[in-house]
């Protein structure tokens, strides 16, 4: 069944109350050729986050994942994923919700960028009454390229949309729980794929999804921990460069992470 989004996004839409996983859907359509798809559920139940980590997806959430084929060469992936972040956050802004990027991928609310609480209390990292900011979405992009060119991605991207707070691991937040009232959530959709669209639709457009990005994220000028696939970095994380690594200077130096898990601390 399609949505009716009325609002010019320019993709096809497939709805589903209920889905293991948008992303596994949308998979399947784009290994069979779909191109400018997105799959859309109330609910998942087999949610899945980066590193097969579990994405927990009551009804009322905005699961979506988009199927592309896009002419681009497999190096350049990591902008899309850049790009769902800017477009998730810029739809979670027209709803009312200030909301900001921690890289590469996790939209956060609220605190004074996303630090860890690094008191010893017990608190949650980004636990409320703490500093940090809590997460409102992330997104998981899946690809199967060849030597010169994908041969089709997939966007997942995951936000609490109008979702009781307790439902939600507790460095978490939902639009509803920061607005106090649930949000339009085709309307929602509707501005993200708008959005992703105008910077990712066409190669051409690809230059505008770096600023984009640097505009909205909460990293950049912050001390961070990244850990990566080769151990932790920690320093001051001053770019992102091309087609979506961190900059870091560290005490030894500038290093460039391609991947992992982000951690703002305090200054
Ligand atoms: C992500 O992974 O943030 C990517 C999430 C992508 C979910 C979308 S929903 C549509 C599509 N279909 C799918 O099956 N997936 C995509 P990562 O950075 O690894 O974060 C995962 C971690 O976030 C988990 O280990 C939990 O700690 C936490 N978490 C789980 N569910 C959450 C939620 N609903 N909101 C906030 N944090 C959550």
């Amino acid at each position: 069944a399609g949505l009716e989004f009325g609002l010019g996004a320019p993709y096809e839409i497939e709805y589903h109350d209920r889905i293991a996983s948008t992303n596994e859907r949308a998979r399947e359509l784009a290994a069979e050729g779909a191109d400018g798809i997105a799959v859309v559920a109330d609910e998942q139940t087999g949610g899945r986050g980066r590193l097969d980590r579990e994405w927990v997806a009551p009804s009322g959430g905005v699961w979506l994942s988009l199927a592309i084929r896009p002419d681009v060469p497999p190096a350049r992936a990591p902008l899309f994923t850049l790009a769902a972040a800017v477009a998730t956050a810029d739809a979670c802004r027209e709803a009312g919700v200030d909301a900001h990027i921690k890289w590469p991928n996790d939209v956060l609310v609220g605190g004074l960028g996303g630090e860890t609480d690094g008191d010893a209390d017990g608190d949650a990292p980004g636990a409320s009454g703490g500093r940090g900011g809590r997460k409102v979405a992330g997104i998981l992009t899946e690809m199967e390229g060849e030597a010169d060119r994908v041969s089709w991605l997939v966007a997942g991207i995951g936000v609490n949309a109008n979702i009781d707070p307790g439902a939600l691991p507790a460095d978490a937040t939902s639009l509803q729980e920061v607005l106090g009232e649930p949000v339009d959530r085709r309307r929602f959709a509707a501005t993200l794929l708008e959005r992703f669209a105008a910077l990712a639709g066409t190669s051409d457009r690809m230059d505008r999804i770096l600023p984009a990005w640097r505009e909205r994220a909460s990293t950049l000028g912050r001390r961070v921990r990244v850990d990566t696939p080769n151990g932790p970095v920690t320093g001051t994380a001053v770019d992102v460069e091309p087609p979506g690594a961190l900059v870091i200077e560290t005490d030894d130096g500038t290093r460039r992470v391609h991947a992992g898990d982000c951690e703002h601390l305090r200054d």
